[in-house]
């Protein structure tokens, strides 16, 4: 796939002996590590010695099945430190994500855990065909999140020259790309649309390393063609380790697994049970390496497939499709499962509708409601006279995708939520106030 400033941008490799390991080697290693987590957890995690206690030391990567899930209420019910496998001290870092319910989730790395993820970090970046000597704009939050610092110490582990920006203060961003010229960029993908909205597009970038929230094809078609670089998707989570436990490369064909420090499996929402490839199910990861805070079989809540086959560039750990969904953020409207994601896949494919969107959702008695709120793109016209011609097109749209039809609001342009670097909530529920 032809990069679109100037050229093809190439895959390349931070450790290739790994990311190329011949399967065998690989699961035979994955064992290995698997069975000494288990073993590491039993003993030095007092919270799970009951949970634990009947499960076998896995003989097989199959065996990974005896081992009960870890859910998110685990890591909140030992809330800050509970979970941690090394003494206190020993914990070097200490990141956390914002929880739904008050308290933040709070995960612990080792030096050696730190040296790993950055390790991880730095194949997502060469992986993405950012050289050695180019320029990265970090424009994920530095401080408690994962994004920020994940990226940074990755950058400098590849030899890759890293701005820490952070998050915010867009007019200073574009400012410093303009200035500083960098040749690559990580954000989430809403605020690279946010950038978009004011870069030329003969700008310096080339590659873009977005993640942290869902975005769909689309979304990425839009963020290439507008800004003329590559758009990468990466994947990870604090619980995990934080951004690099999976990336696409440059050829965009899936996200790779980190496969020698993170075992994926794909299991059925409801039953738990592991799903076979190319099924969409709930990813579920254990981590293999890690010292601080290991987790065994993390529900993710992220939908998503997942192949075994070798990429087009020669990585022979399993990719995961684009996440999909979460199990968690479904709105069911009239019996009927909404994701986000499907909305903003209508709606991209909508002529004169901006990719800025809002669900609102409200509960008229027993009954939800979803209300879709867009924009139309700059230049379209005055809401008075293209609103209704907009509104009948997103809804068609939306009715053909989801099946129902949900009430359209067209909003001014401009004037629904951006992403301020962080990430951005699609999704504002007025049912639980
Ligand atoms: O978002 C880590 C990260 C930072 C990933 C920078 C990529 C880039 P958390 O704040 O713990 O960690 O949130 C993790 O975000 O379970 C997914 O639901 C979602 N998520 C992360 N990356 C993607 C992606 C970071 N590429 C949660 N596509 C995860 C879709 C993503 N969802």
């Amino acid at each position: 796939m032809a990069g679109s400033n100037g050229g093809r941008i190439a895959p390349g490799f931070h450790d290739r002996t790994i990311e190329t390991m011949p399967r065998p080697e690989l699961e035979a290693l994955q064992l290995q590590r698997l069975s000494a987590t288990v073993d590491v957890v039993k003993a030095r995690v007092p919270a799970f010695k009951d949970r634990l206690a009947n499960v076998p030391t896995p003989s097989s990567l199959d065996g990974i099945r005896d081992i009960p899930f870890t859910k998110k209420s685990d890591l909140r019910d030992n809330y800050p430190f509970g979970l941690f496998a090394v003494p206190r001290e020993e914990v070097k870092r200490v990141h956390a994500s914002s929880g739904t319910t008050g308290k933040p989730t709070v995960v612990g790395y080792t030096a050696e855990d730190l040296t790993m993820w950055a390790q991880c970090v730095a194949r997502c970046l060469r992986g993405a065909g950012i050289e050695p000597g180019w320029m990265l704009h970090n424009a994920y939050g530095y401080g408690l999140f994962t994004g920020g610092l994940g990226l940074h110490a990755g950058a400098e582990e590849a030899g890759i020259s890293v701005v820490p920006v952070s998050g915010g203060n867009t007019e200073r961003q574009l400012m410093l790309i303009e200035d500083f010229a960098p040749e690559s960029i990580c954000c989430t993908p809403s605020y690279a649309l946010t950038l978009a909205e004011h870069l030329p597009k003969n700008n310096s970038l080339r590659v873009g390393v977005l993640g942290a929230e869902p975005w769909s094809e689309l979304m990425r078609e839009q963020i290439e063609e507008k800004l003329s670089m590559i758009a990468v998707n990466i994947y990870g989570l604090s619980e995990v380790i934080g951004p690099g436990v999976a990336c696409e490369t440059a050829d965009r064909a899936g996200l790779v697994v980190m496969e020698d420090h993170f075992y994926p499996e794909i299991v059925h929402p409801e039953t738990g049970e592991v799903l076979d490839e190319g099924e969409v199910g709930v990813l579920v990861l254990t981590s293999l390496t890690k010292q601080a805070f290991p987790i065994l079989r993390y529900w993710t809540g992220d939908l998503c497939s997942l192949t075994r086959e070798p990429s087009p560039c020669g990585r022979t750990h399993a990719r995961i499709s684009s996440i999909v969904g979460r199990s968690d953020d479904m709105i069911v409207i009239r019996g009927v499962n909404v994701y986000p994601s499907q909305v903003e896949h209508a709606l991209l494919g909508v002529e004169l509708a901006a990719p800025h969107f809002r669900l609102v959702v409200t509960r008229e008695g027993t009954l939800d409601n979803l209300v879709v709120e867009v924009e139309p793109i700059d230049g379209a016209g005055s809401v008075d006279d293209i609103g209704t011609s907009l509104s009948r097109s997103v809804s068609d749209a939306l009715r053909s995708s989801l099946g129902i039809g949900v009430a359209v609001t067209v909003a001014e342009p401009g004037s629904l939520p951006r992403s301020e670097g962080g990430k951005l909530s699609r999704v504002d529920d007025r049912r639980k106030l």
